[in-house]
This record gives C-alpha cells, structure tokens and sequence, in this order.
C-alpha cells in the first residue's frame, strides 16, 4: 500500500471516530495523520545556520529578511513557508552579553510582519511586538545593548491577530547569548555543532496538498493549533550523531500550543542547566521535563554508553489530554511521539561533566515589591466564544492596541499572581523581564522551574505568583506585552499591555 493510500485509510477511520464522539465539534484534521508514525524513514539532524552579525562602528549589525518560499519538509511533497534568510525558519542568532546589536529587519513577505525578541530586556520601541509592525518593502531597525544573562532565548513573528499562523508557517528562530570562556571554565559543552545542539520542538499539521493546514476556527482557536507531525529544527523523524559524548541540547518549544513531556527512551537521567533566562545556581538531575510553549531548557545527556536513545514526547499533559469538550479526551493528537533519535556510536569520547556551582543567583528575597497585581486568565465559555471572536481575556478585557492595561515604575520589582480559573492550561509571557516562580497554588514550583524564567504554565483552576524586576527602560507611550503564550488564545485576545514608566 502506497503512503498516501495508507494514510487516507487511517485518515477516514480516524475521521469517523471522531465525527461519532466528539460532534458536534469537527476536530481540526491533517491528511498526514499517522505520517510520523508510519514513516520509517529518519532524516539527517538539520542543523541551522549560525547568524553571528557584522562588526560596523562598535555594534553587531544583524541582516534578517522575512521571505517566502517552498519546503520539503515531509518527504515528497512540498510546502509553502516563510522564514528568515531562508524559506523556512530561521538561523540562531548568536550574541553576547555587553554587545550591541542593531537588527535591521526586511519584511520581503507580502503581509505585515512584526519580530519579536522574546526573553530580551530592551526598549519598548525595540520590542518588536504589535506596535513595531513592518510594512511589505520597508525596513525595520532595532537597537540595543544585550544586558540578558548567556541564555537561549527565542526571536518569532508577534503580528497582531496574526502571530499564529505566521509562527506556523516558519516564522521563529532561537537566539543564543553566549560566553564560551565561561562554559568552558565550568566543563559545559559549547561548541556549536560538535557538542552543544538547539532542538527545536514543534508539531505541525498538513492538508493532503502538502500544504500546512491552518485553520482559526474556534476548535483550533480554543485549544490551539496542534499537529501529528513532530519537527526538530523543522525536520520529522531526524538522527542527531553529535560529535562528542557529553551533549548539551538547547530544548525549545517553538509550538503554536504543544505541551511537551519530555524524556528519553531508556528513562536516562540528565542534568538540568538552564531554563528560559540562563543557568541555575547548580545542575539539576532529572529524567523528565514539561515544557510549554516558548518554554526553553537546556540539559546535558550523557551518551557515553553508545546506546542509540530516543528523545521522547509522552502523552497525557497538555490541554489535549484534558478532556475540556465534556469527558471524551481521546483525541488523536496527544499520542507518544518520538521527537529526536540520537546515534552516539562514532562519537568522541568527552570527559565526564562534573556537576558544580554554576553561578550565584542575585537575592532577591528581601527586595521590596513595589505592587503586586493580579492577572485572570479567563475563557468565557458559551455561545460568544463557540460563534464569536471573543471570550479570551485578561481581567476581563480582550487585547486592544488603544489601551494600556498596566502602568508600572522603571527599576523596582513587582508580584504578578497568575490565576487561571479556566479549563486550560496557559503558558503565561511578559515582555522585557526574566522572572522568578515564587510559588504554584503556595507549593513549591517544579523541579524544572528554580531558575529564571520569561513564561510559565498556570495550569487549569491554579494560582501561580512570580516576582519580577521591571527593568531600566522608562516610555510613556510604547508598551510591552504580557500575554498567553499559546499563540492561537493570543491572537484571540488573552494578550494586555504596560507601560514601564
Ligand atoms: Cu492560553
């Protein structure tokens, strides 16, 4: 049976599963389904391109056009995307702490754009969120002094109404603030490449076409655009054969609104480095990890045994294993996926990692909290959110370009509490910080979550509370975001502003 055969046959049975359990809300459907299941084929790790920027008068000029163009991303077919400096995706941008870049950023697509520094503390007008759009055929400078901890940070599309679909369809990369000198005195791996890899976690869905199916009903819009075929650094199925034993990954969820439960196939341990804002006081030896949207780690794996070992998706977290639409939760989507093989059999032996003091976290429980706010995330259920546009709000107010929802003072710390009275879990985002979870529901956050963060989960009926600085920069006019990170609530609305003044 040819592929294409084999998948309309799973497609249909699938299909009516569905159709008899879940109407009367059609669930959003990829004529791959099964694809990377069925699949046989692994692909070589891609590795993206390195974009370190040009030295002009002191500043680190960064060249990036937003184009368009075709992709091969399952094997025969191909696919209409958008990147930067390339068709799909983007390259890493690495800088360092001190520098000054200046992005120069070329919108060459035929939409409005906008390209966001997502985990960076900079200007507001620097952001790139909804206020710094780009027109088609112009040319958008952003400037300023990298004063971020070395971290693993995200740079996508933060379009009003439009982040989802242009994230979807390639519109993201990660950034690397790096200080090599300083890994290497501490025994982690950093060297691009050879040891120390970004992994790129998204899942995507395809119409039958090739082409990415993306579709903002309000099933899609509700639970997020979710996929059944996983990407590492935008390819499915792929082998990563690093060149050293000892092997740092840069885990990143760049999904629209994937939850991942992450773990090797052999239940490895694995030392915990770094979370979204650079890395912890020591390492952290776990052997599972959740990462939500735009939720980075970066851990180290051991390869040195040779045995060939699978990085792992387990099902059951995530909103699609909630089971929202009233008890039936078995939806084809939130399955087991393979993510990433990895072969260590022709690597170079490295010598062990010695954990060790990593760097010391400055104390901030003594710091004056200047106000603490509380932020609802709410979906309002019923007839405006199944027909309407509306339902997903903060404090009851959907995101609105005209309204600055919170003004807050430059240089002083404030305690966000995060209250999700909803039934879905929300990876919750500010702009222009790194934060500190205090506490979930006044326990102890997760082991994975002790370091700096810039987006946290507030699962479903929780409370989560986060400590954070404001930062140096002061404008009356231009605010930041803060908003739900899975892009599909985003753009329908769970989004405010503030101003840092
Ligand atoms: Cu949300």
């Amino acid at each position: 049976m040819k592929r294409r055969d084999f998948l309309r046959q799973g497609l249909g049975i699938t299909s009516g599963l569905m159709a008899a359990t879940q109407a009367p809300f059609a669930f959003a459907k990829s004529d791959a389904s099964g694809f990377s299941n069925s699949i046989s084929q692994r692909n070589d790790f891609n590795l993206p391109a390195i974009e370190e920027g040009q030295t002009v008068r002191g500043k680190q000029v960064f060249k990036l056009t937003l184009q368009q163009g075709q992709t091969r991303i399952l094997a025969d077919t191909t696919t209409e995307t958008i990147g930067i400096n390339q068709n799909f995706l983007a390259p890493v941008l690495r800088m360092k702490k001190g520098q000054t870049v200046k992005m120069e950023v070329t919108n060459k697509l035929d939409e409005i754009a906008a390209l966001h520094w997502h985990g960076m503390v900079l200007p507001a007008t620097e952001d790139g969120g909804p206020h710094q759009a780009i027109e088609p055929n112009t040319t958008w400078i952003a400037e300023w002094k990298v004063l971020n901890e070395p971290s693993t940070l995200f740079y996508h599309s933060h379009t009003h109404n439009q982040t989802g679909q242009q994230v979807w369809r390639g519109l993201g990369g990660q950034m690397q603030i790096v200080d090599e000198d300083r890994d290497a005195d501490l025994g982690i791996p950093h060297q691009y490449g050879i040891d120390d890899y970004p992994v790129i976690l998204m899942d995507r869905a395809f119409e039958e076409t090739g082409e990415f199916y993306y579709n903002n009903s309000r099933m899609d819009k509700m639970q997020g655009m979710h996929g059944d075929v996983m990407l590492v650094n935008g390819v499915p199925n792929s082998v990563l054969k690093p060149k050293k034993t000892l092997v740092r990954l840069r885990l990143h969820n760049a999904s629209n609104a994937r939850f991942y439960h992450l773990e090797f196939s052999d239940n490895r341990p694995f030392q915990l480095i770094a979370t979204d804002g650079g890395l912890l006081e020591k390492p952290t030896k776990l052997r599972q990890i959740r990462l939500a949207p735009a939720e980075r780690a970066e851990i180290l794996v051991d390869l040195s045994d040779r045995k060939p070992i699978t990085l792992k998706s387990i099902k059951g977290y995530g909103n699609l294993s909630r089971g929202m639409m009233g008890g039936n939760n078995a939806s084809h989507l939130d399955q087991d996926f393979d993510l990433l093989h990895l072969d260590s059999s022709q690597s170079e032996q490295s010598s062990a990692f010695k954990r060790t003091q990593l760097v010391t976290f400055p104390d901030w429980s003594k710091v004056q909290v200047a106000k603490t706010r509380l932020m609802k995330l709410e979906m309002q259920m019923g007839p405006r959110m199944m027909f309407g546009s509306g339902g997903f709000t903060i404090n009851g107010q959907a995101m609105d370009m005209n309204v600055i929802n919170e003004v807050t003072h430059a240089n002083t710390f404030e305690i966000w509490e995060l209250q999700n009275p909803s039934t879905m879990h929300h990876p919750f985002h500010i702009h222009n910080t790194q934060f500190r979870v205090l506490d979930r529901d006044g326990k102890a956050p997760y082991p994975w979550e002790h370091g700096f963060k810039d987006t946290v989960t507030v699962h479903s009926k929780e409370t989560v509370r986060i400590l954070f600085p404001t930062g140096p920069y002061k404008n009356n006019n231009t605010p930041y975001m803060y908003h739900c990170h899975i892009l599909e609530h985003e753009d329908a609305g769970m989004m405010g502003q503030f101003t840092v003044v």
